[in-house]
């Protein structure tokens, strides 16, 4: 890990050291979970400059983590943007993994938090392949994980809610212990939802499947491979499926910020096709690439250059 120290933070409204960004211990979201984030990234972009990808969307799906949490965010969307640029700045920072929280400060204790304040924090630090830069490459190995994804009513998995994320630790703790690189989950029916910070995707027959936006994260990079994968002719299903289904795809992959696209090339000891990245695959992962650097006037929308 990076020396992170020299780095600055935003925490409501001021920007302080790395090492001074601290809460105190009887934080309510510490204690109960409920608090908001999100995960973003900005890359240099093949000219120089940085920019950041969906800044826009990301914000808007804290607001509605938020939203459905009752976390009442004392800022607007607009400042978020400015902190967020004002992160990477004083940083120096072209290239980074961003993350934004808010949450329930100290105050009061027991489940209802009452009056305490809710409060936002921005880090940005540089984070590189989320599943290493071999799984980018040459895809990585996940398994199904003896953890059920949550029930739509038990936690919302439609927000990016900080205790969700016990379900994902419990089960990246248990494949990874199995030499596994990654988590896969089944919902509360016994089909395939997600992994522990990733959207899954299957390619059958040329066809590209992913499970329905019931009982998963909306993620941005789910919504991007789903455009990109139109765009080039590329059919799209939204429907559930079951592991027995994965096992017999030809190709499949993760999507997430952290996690850009990273193919599967193994599932429960299974090879996913003959083992290696589909083709299919590769082509959405280069042209992923290509667009959050900017090589692809196409989708410039998507990206917020930072005033540098
Ligand atoms: N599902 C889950 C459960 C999830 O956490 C993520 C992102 C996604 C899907 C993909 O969403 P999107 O980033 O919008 O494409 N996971 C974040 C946190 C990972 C972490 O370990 O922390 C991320 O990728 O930033």
């Amino acid at each position: 890990m990076s020396d992170k120290s020299s780095y600055m933070i935003w925490f409501d409204g001021d920007l302080v050291p790395w090492n001074e960004a601290k809460v105190h211990v009887l934080t309510h979201t510490l204690h109960y979970g409920l608090g908001v984030f999100e995960g973003i990234r900005a890359y240099e972009c093949h000219d120089g400059r940085p920019a950041i990808f969906r800044l826009m969307d990301h914000i808007n799906r804290l607001y509605s983590s938020a939203r459905i949490g009752q976390v009442k965010i004392p800022f607007s969307k607009e400042d978020l943007r400015k902190a967020i640029f004002k992160v990477l700045i004083v940083n120096k920072l072209k290239e980074a993994y961003i993350r934004p929280i808010a949450f329930i400060g100290d105050g009061v204790m027991g489940v209802n938090p009452k009056d305490n304040p809710i409060r936002l924090a921005i880090a940005a630090y540089p984070w590189g392949a989320y599943l290493g830069d071999e799984g980018l490459t040459k895809g990585i190995r996940a398994k199904i994980s003896s953890f059920t994804r949550m029930h739509v009513n038990t936690h919302m998995t439609k927000a990016k809610i900080c205790g969700n994320y016990v379900n994902s630790v419990m089960a990246k703790l248990e494949v990874t212990s199995l030499g596994f690189d990654e988590a896969l989950m089944l919902d509360t029916e016994g089909y395939v939802s997600e992994g522990s910070g990733e959207n899954i995707f299957i390619v059958r027959n040329g066809v590209l499947k992913t499970p329905p936006l019931t009982s998963i994260l909306e993620g941005i990079t789910r919504n991007t491979a789903v455009e990109i994968a139109t765009d080039e002719g590329i059919k799209v299903i939204h429907e559930r499926f079951t592991r027995d289904e994965l096992y017999i795809a030809d190709e499949a992959f993760f999507t997430g910020t952290a996690a850009e696209i990273t193919p599967i090339r193994e599932v429960d000891g299974r090879p996913i096709g003959d083992g290696k990245p589909g083709e299919i695959t590769k082509r959405l992962q280069q042209s992923f690439f290509d667009i959050v650097r900017g090589k692809d006037d196409n989708y410039i929308k998507w990206l917020d250059f930072i005033p540098w």
